[in-house]
């Protein structure tokens, strides 16, 4: 473990100007509250953000604005900048192609290649650092780890062919960990969890050529399909970014979530608190941001541990107050309880409560600029990933032999923290309110009596007209948490079940649809069955990588039916997306069959025939394509037109 920056230095490096700030803030309160209804729907966002308009501490919707007007070529995906011959820009005429020959279909296509392997590379290395674990878990190097989920632990040890009866659970967990590193770079051109997928599904993808063979393979290959000179065309460059997603939504992410159930438990059925409230002004408050859970799960270990409940006491505090921030928040709220403080959209607002002590980030979504926020509080920013260090954090070299002890340390420094809040800045905005989650696929099955067969007779009969999985982001081109909010909504309204991840699972939470009360909202037939059952219309499936947990929901419902899982009433959403991550998620949803809309345009406008392909041509290759509604009202129109569509087609 190894420290190489202290607070001091810290605040020294970046200490907030005043000066610097006062240029920034806004005086005119009509402005600010205008401001505000643009920025968010999140009701204790608002007053945090008419603060920081009114201090001039900078946030993600200052920095968009400063950033306007966007560049038109990059907004459309013509320009280029792979070789030293350009940067180009596709316009017409005699400026059509790029230096190198490249028209505005192949520039665009192969943008968008380079994203989807970027998101899809980003899920896999995080699924690769859990399977590390469970490996380290098995080899007793792993510092802190167990298996928590034996029976998951034998049943994917059986998918692999690996022997269970009578071994110990660290033999098998060793085994089995070792099988899947390989697995990134199979040499059998399948991935083995590719096999949960109906037949039907996997003979589409034999058929266009997209069958993923191996995680480390689709990802390496499309970055060889991006370097300028290999291939132009653009429809074999679009299939490969099929490929490369379906190498992350039924590779990479999926070994993610299957792992990290056995090492941290499946999730179950669980209530707790959501928003930027449960931050609390009496205790020291940790915040824990990112994606995974591999170090998270070792500080809530390492805070509820006497001394550090004493030393807490010590120093003041009634106690340590664990709250998560997006995806590292959705594990250990799935998993834990722990109570989530918000999305993307609301990190840096976490920070402005002046209340919180410590944010410990691992990676993937964590803006930048957060030291330079930090930097205006006492609190401290630290990071713990080799591959994630951030310029004003505190490094702490997180990994698998020293997991407990690191988390220690850096929860002891929080805890010391807690003196240096300076009280007058604290301002916590309102109360958070209750949450329901943890509706892995096992829990869901056990509460539909240990088969999904009644969720598909309720689909048949027409009470749940069928299900949409809303994902993603925020962004600052859609006011923060409209977009889900509304979309989900107004489908539950239409009796259609949504099923999310994500900052839409968290934004749907805040705004209290992930309650059983919330059955109120839904339409009669989707009402009676959620009181019924207990459940809520909106249902918490976890984090980004979880997604994959909705493509085993999929081939689970598509089996049953004995259909491809095109064929179902189903749809995606990502209403708010902004990631590479939900590039790769969406395409693996299309590729998979299920038709999604977006509601931020991706960087495509420039060529025609990507637009085309992606938003028809693929309905003739994979039984699905994308559409782009910003509107989540007429996105709800495309869904449930959708729908009735396939109810149609399968007879029901
Ligand atoms: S955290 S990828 S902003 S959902 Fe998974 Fe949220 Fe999107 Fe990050």
């Amino acid at each position: 473990m190894k420290k190489v920056s202290k607070p001091e230095m810290i605040r020294e490096k970046l200490a907030c100007s005043a000066l610097e700030r006062a240029k920034l803030a806004l005086m005119n309160p009509e402005l600010i509250r205008k401001k505000v209804e643009e920025r968010t729907i999140d009701e204790l966002a608002k007053p945090l953000i008419a603060a920081s308009l009114r201090d001039g501490v900078e946030t993600v919707w200052d920095r968009y604005e400063q950033q306007q007007p966007e560049c038109k070529y990059c907004a459309a995906g013509t320009s280029c900048a792979r070789c030293a011959m350009g940067p180009c820009r596709i316009i017409s005429g005699t400026r059509a192609r790029g230096v190198c020959g490249a028209d505005a279909d192949l520039v665009v296509s192969r943008n968008l290649l380079d994203t989807i392997a970027t998101g899809a590379a980003a899920h896999s290395d995080h699924g690769r650092d859990i399977v590390e674990t469970l490996y380290m878990t098995g080899t007793g190097e792993a510092e802190g780890y167990t298996v928590t989920d034996e029976e998951k632990l034998k049943r994917i040890a059986a998918e692999y062919g690996i022997a269970t009866e009578g071994r110990e659970i660290r033999d098998i967990a060793r085994e089995l960990g070792r099988a899947l590193l390989e697995e990134f770079g199979t040499l059998k051109n399948f991935l083995q969890f590719s096999m949960r997928a109906p037949a039907s599904t996997r003979a589409i993808w034999e058929e266009m050529g997209i069958m993923p063979r191996s995680v480390d393979r689709e990802i390496v290959e499309s970055m060889h399909m991006v370097q300028m000179g290999v291939g132009s065309d653009y429809v074999n460059i679009l299939l490969q970014g099929m490929r490369t997603a379906l190498s992350d939504g039924w590779g990479g992410s999926m070994m993610a979530t299957e792992i990290s159930d056995i090492l941290f438990g499946t999730p179950k059925v669980n209530e707790s608190r959501v928003n930027l409230g449960v931050i609390k002004a009496d205790h020291v408050n940790i915040a824990l941001h990112g994606h995974n859970p591999m170090l998270s799960e070792m500080i809530v270990k390492a805070a509820r541990e006497p001394d550090m409940l004493q030393l807490a006491g010590d120093v003041g505090a009634k106690g340590i107050n664990l709250v998560g921030l997006c995806c590292t928040g959705n594990e250990i709220l799935m998993r834990k309880g722990i109570p989530n403080a918000g999305n993307h959209f609301n990190q840096e607002l976490a920070i402005q409560t002046g209340a919180l002590e410590a944010m410990i980030v691992d990676y993937q979504c964590i803006f930048p600029s957060l030291p330079r926020t930090a930097a205006c509080y006492h609190t401290l920013i630290v990071s713990t990933s080799s591959k994630a260090k951030m310029p004003g954090s505190l490094y702490f070299d997180f990994s698998m032999e020293n997991a407990l002890s690191t988390a220690r340390a850096i929860v002891k420094m929080a805890v010391e923290n807690f003196p240096n809040r300076l009280k007058d800045r604290v301002q916590i905005p309102g109360k958070p309110v209750r949450i329901v989650s943890g509706f892995s696929n096992e829990t869901i099955k056990a509460a539909l009596g240990g088969s999904f067969k009644p969720l598909v007779d309720l689909i048949a009969a027409g009470k749940i007209r069928g299900a949409a999985g809303i994902v993603g982001c925020n962004n600052p081109k859609v006011k923060h948490d409209y977009g889900h909010v509304t979309l989900a909504k107004e489908l539950i309204k239409r009796n259609i079940l949504c099923v999310e991840t994500g900052c839409a699972a968290i934004a749907c939470g805040k705004a209290g649809l992930l309650v059983p009360e919330a059955a109120d909202l839904a339409g009669d037939g989707l009402g009676e069955v959620c009181r019924s059952l207990g459940i809520p219309p909106v249902l918490h499936m976890g984090s980004c990588v979880d997604c994959s947990r909705i493509l085993v929901l999929l081939a689970e419902l598509a089996n049953t039916l004995g259909v491809s899982i095109d064929r179902l009433p189903v749809a995606g959403a990502a209403p708010e997306w902004y990631s590479q991550k939900a590039v790769s998620i969406g395409s693996y949803f299309v590729a998979s069959g299920v038709f999604t809309v977006l509601g931020v345009m991706p960087k495509i406008s420039g060529s025609p025939s990507v637009i085309s392909l992606l938003t028809a041509g693929l309905n003739d290759a994979v039984g699905a394509a994308f559409a782009v509604e910003p509107d989540p009202l007429k996105a709800a129109d495309l869904i449930t037109e959708h729908i009735e569509e396939k109810r149609k087609a399968l007879g029901i």
